[in-house]
This record gives C-alpha cells, structure tokens and sequence, in this order.
C-alpha cells in the first residue's frame, strides 16, 4: 500500500502534465456542447479570431511551455498518449490500493464510520486555522480522514467519470451518459475542476506533511511507523522519499525530452500500449446518434484551411463539373460517380455531435449517401482491410507536407452512421466544410473525417502509404489512426 503511494504521485504528476498539453489545444472551457465562440466561461489564452478573414479551430490553439505541459510546445497527439498510458496505470495503481485497503484493516483509517466525524472535522479545521495541530485518535484527524476519503472514493471516480464522457464513441453510442453531467463540455468543464481540485488538495496535503513535522511523517509513509519513529529512522524515511521524488522528476525529464527529440519513436511505442485498450473499450461501439434539429449549433467552426490545389480551384468554381469520386483499389468493380449519381442515390440524413481531438464539439445535419451502400456497389476483395481516402487538400499553409489523407477500418466504414456526407444543414457542402463531399465517421474525433475527398481506394495495409501512421494528422502530429476518444 505504501509502494501505490508513490506509483499515485508519479502517475497523477504525469496525468496532470499530460492534461495541460491537452487543455492547450483548445484553451477554453463551456457549459454548452455548440462552444459558441464567445460563450466559454473560462479562457486561457487572449488570442482574438480575426472578423474578417475565415480562421480555424487550430488557429485558437496555445502552445504550452513544456516546464509545465507533457510533452509542451503544441504536440497535442503525443501528450494524450501520455494521458491515456498514466491513465492505465493509475488506474492499475487505484485499483490496486482499493483491493488493498478492503481486504485489510486499513479501510478503518479512511472511511468513516459515524456521523461525529463532521463536527470533529469541523473542531480540527479550527484547530489548524489556529495554526496548531489537531489531535488525532488514530493515524488520521477526523479532517484528514473526510478529505482522504473523498479524494479517493468522490473525486478519483469522478475524474474518469468525467473523462470518459469526452469520448466520441460513448457520446455517439450513450447519448445520454454525458447529460448526467450536465452534456459533454460540462464533463470537460468538470474534469477541469477535478484537476484543479487535485492540484489544490494535493498543495495543502505536502504543507500538512511539512507541518506535521516532515521527519515523522515521512516515517509515516514510507516505513510506516505510525508513532515514535527514532531520529535514525526519519533519516532513512527522508532519503527514500528524496531519492524516489528524484525519480520522478527524472522520468517526467527523460518523458519530455525524448518526446519533443524523437516524436514519431515516443508515438509508435505508446501507441501500442494505448490503442489496444482503447480498440477493446470502445472498438464496438456504434453510432446511434438521434438529434433534434432545434439543437443544430448557431455557429459552425471549421478547421483545415480549404485547398489551393489548381484543379480543385477549377471544379469549386464550375460547380463541381467534371467531378467523379473515383473508388478502386481492392474492388472487384470499380466506380467513378458524378455528384448527380451519388445524389441520387438512398439519402441518409442525420443530426450528429461532431466531437475534435482538439476538444471542442457542435451539432449539425450531415446528408449524403451511406459509405456501405457503395461498399456494396464496389465488392471489395478478401484482403482489402481499410479504406485510403485522399483530397484536394494540398495543405498550402504547411509546404512539403503532402496532401491531406485519411484511412478508416473496413468495419467502421460500414456502420450504419458513417456517411459521405454533400450536404450540411439541408444545403449543398459548403466549400470550408469540406465540397463537394466529405466524409462523417461518427463515433469517431474529428480528424478522421476527410474533407474535400477525391478519390477512395480499399487497400490491405497503409504501413506503406505517406508515413506510415494511417493518415496526415497521424503522420504530422502523432495523432492516432483510431479516434474512439
Ligand atoms: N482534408 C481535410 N479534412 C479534414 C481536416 C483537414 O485539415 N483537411 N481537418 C479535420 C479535423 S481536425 C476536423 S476537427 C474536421 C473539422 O470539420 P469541420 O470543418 O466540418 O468542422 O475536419 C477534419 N477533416
Ligand atoms: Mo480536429
């Protein structure tokens, strides 16, 4: 139980950084899911979106120093893989130390057991706004014991509460989960709160041990000696607890740097702890996504800036004449549509929540033609595993980079929900959403949606296409090729 202590701090030191890189990416917090600009309750960066010109969801990031962020200086995708690898291992930890305390006496110190410990906690809150210590019958003041409890059995369950309903593929499957706290930015707002939360009890928590008298108190945690501990013990106590702080600062050193040397190497090996349990928690959970349209979001952000590509400049300004979505690859027939053969061809409509990696989500209605109805139409072949979509998007703002492109599993692809989409709120595609077509992958973050597609091809791999990571945001900025959260 001691030992959970120490692996508790490393993995929330971790968590905490991890979660400001992320918070960066989208440095405002709201209560309602269209994050309306302008409508955020709490705003961490002074940047302005200019009125004038069009502007993205990316241009509102802030790169966080990384003296504070994990790993700093906007690498969003990595520091989520920091996020969900501390995640599985405090939660490892917690459950660990829950079974630990239950199956040992050691419930005892942490639960209360009668309704006197609030006005006793109330009489040691006194005492130590006195500046004094209050006696304690056990290991614990009733204070200490109040906040311990609700620390581990409220605000940790909370806290993944609360994260799991950012989830796409929850939000997309449960759309009820999130209005238990009050709708999906809410639960941000709150896993926000419960960090603040944390960093607070854990500031008062250190001065308490200080105050306590740190030799003793030390003896306390790391040998376990609840009274008496000798002078030569509390020196030991001391040097393992400095030795093992030190460690931590080590691996939050060595994570950082290795992160901001060698991205791409951090993201194939984390990746690999994460995606599998990312695959088996939400892997199979479906979009069933029902909005009213009353709920649509007044204001649509976007983000990729439209193409500059010349044939694409060309068709946007011929209204898509010429056009054809070419599907290959893979297929036993191959297709090339016009824009008039896909429109006529059975319409799905749907409202749906769009959530971004970045962190904020809006509502709209997406019509097109469902990605399984030409999946039927192409017959794929036995091998072919995943779906390449490639765009017009050239990418301008980010030279040598290469075009846009996306991949998608062939189950995804055939999810009732996910839809290449040629309209948006009942009119044809607007251009900086993605004309003439688009694609909706609803239980998915929003990266994996590719705009302005121009050509679909069903391949068996995509080690070998571009860099190797399933897509531009994947090769760029180490995003993940699944977006279940
Ligand atoms: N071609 C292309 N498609 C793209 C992007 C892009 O940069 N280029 N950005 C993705 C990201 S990160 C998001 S959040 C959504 C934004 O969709 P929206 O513009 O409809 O809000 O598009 C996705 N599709
Ligand atoms: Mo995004």
């Amino acid at each position: 139980m001691r030992l959970t202590h120490l692996f508790n701090i490393l993995f929330l030191s971790l968590l905490l950084r991890s979660g400001l890189e992320i918070l960066g990416a989208h440095p405002m917090l709201y209560w309602n899911d269209h994050c309306t600009p302008g409508s955020e309750w709490l705003k961490f960066s002074r940047k302005r979106m200019p009125g004038n010109r069009p502007w993205t969801a990316e241009d509102e990031k802030i790169p966080v120093s990384p003296w504070l962020a994990l790993p700093g200086r906007d690498h969003l995708g990595l520091g989520r893989y920091w996020h969900f690898v501390s995640l599985i291992g405090w939660v490892l930890t917690g459950l660990l130390y829950v079974a630990l305390l239950f199956a040992t006496p050691q419930w005892r110190r942490l639960i209360p057991t009668s309704w006197e410990v609030f006005p006793a906690a109330w009489d040691a809150l006194v005492t130590y706004l006195r500046f004094d210590i209050p006696e304690a019958e056990g290991v614990f003041n009733p204070l200490q014991q109040l906040v311990y409890a609700f620390v581990v059995l409220i605000l940790s369950p909370l806290q993944i509460l609360t994260g799991i309903a950012m989830s796409p593929a929850i939000a997309a499957r449960f759309p009820g989960y999130a209005r238990l706290f009050g709708g999906q930015q809410a639960a941000r707002s709150l896993h926000f709160i419960g960090l603040v939360a944390f960093t607070v009890f854990t500031l008062i928590h250190l001065g308490a041990v200080v105050a306590h008298g740190l030799g003793h108190e030390l003896a306390k945690i790391v040998l376990g000696i609840a009274h008496g501990a000798t002078p030569a013990q509390q020196a030991t106590a001391t040097g393992i607890a400095a030795a093992a702080l030190a460690g931590i600062v080590v691996v939050h050193v060595w994570a950082t740097r290795v992160s901001l040397r060698a991205p791409r190497r951090v993201q194939g090996r984390l990746r690999r702890i994460t995606d599998p349990v990312q695959r088996a928690l939400l892997g199979r959970l479906r979009s069933a996504q029902r909005y009213d349209r009353r709920a649509l979001s007044p204001v649509l952000r976007a983000n990729g800036r439209p193409p500059r590509d010349a044939e694409y400049r060309r068709l946007l300004a011929s209204g898509f004449e010429g056009w054809q979505l070419e599907i290959g690859g893979l297929v036993r027939r191959p297709l090339r549509l016009t824009l008039a053969e896909l429109r006529a061809l059975p319409k799905q409509v749907q409202v749906t929540k769009h959530v971004c990696i970045q962190g904020w989500t809006q509502i709209a209605e997406w019509g097109g033609v469902r990605l399984s109805t030409l999946l039927e139409m192409c017959l794929p072949l036995p091998q072919a595993r995943y779906l390449l979509f490639e765009t017009f998007d050239d990418k301008w703002e980010a030279p040598g980079r290469g075009y846009y492109y996306g991949t998608l599993d062939l189950a995804t692809a055939r999810q009732d929900q996910t839809l290449l989409a040629y309209e948006m709120n009942g009119r044809p595609l607007p251009e900086a959403f993605g004309a003439p077509l688009r694609l909706r992958v609803e239980n998915q973050l929003g990266y994996k949606m590719a705009k302005w597609v121009r050509r679909i091809t069903l391949i068996e791999d995509y080690r070998a296409i571009g860099q190797g990571q399933g897509g531009w945001r994947e090769d760029m900025m180490q995003y993940s090729q699944e977006a279940p959260i």
